[in-house]
């Protein structure tokens, strides 16, 4: 008896999912569609760039938010554009303005890299 309740509730379970699935994903790829923050949040205990590379469209701004317990930037390596420091909890953005791929680390740790690709 219980066996049998369990077996029909997993069915109906199933069957609502089925026809909850379809809707679920035009929702989510409508909020995609729509997103206009681009974030990369940095994270760990061993300090990362969380997506390590983002890609964005020209004219787009990337927030950085820095999740962990120090201080980090986003710096590029050829030194055009920097966020300065962002403290704990705390979060800094950049507007590219060009097309190209552009490499940053944080000046604090030398270890941490990300990189910005940045397209049409
Ligand atoms: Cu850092």
């Amino acid at each position: 008896m219980h066996l049998r309740f369990t077996g029909f509730a997993l069915a109906a379970f199933l069957g609502v999912s089925l026809l909850a699935g379809p809707v679920a994903a035009k929702s989510l790829v409508g909020h995609t569609a729509t997103k206009s923050a681009h974030v990369v949040k940095i994270v760990g205990s061993n300090f990362t760039f969380s997506p390590k590379t983002i890609t964005i469209k020209k004219g787009q701004t990337v927030t950085w938010v820095n999740k962990t317990t120090v201080a980090h930037t986003a710096t590029q390596l050829k030194g055009k554009w920097n966020t300065g420091t962002i403290n704990p909890g705390k979060k800094a953005s950049h507007k590219f303005t060009k097309v190209g791929l552009f490499k940053y680390h944080c000046i604090f740790h030398a270890f941490m890299h990300g990189k910005v690709k940045v397209v049409k």
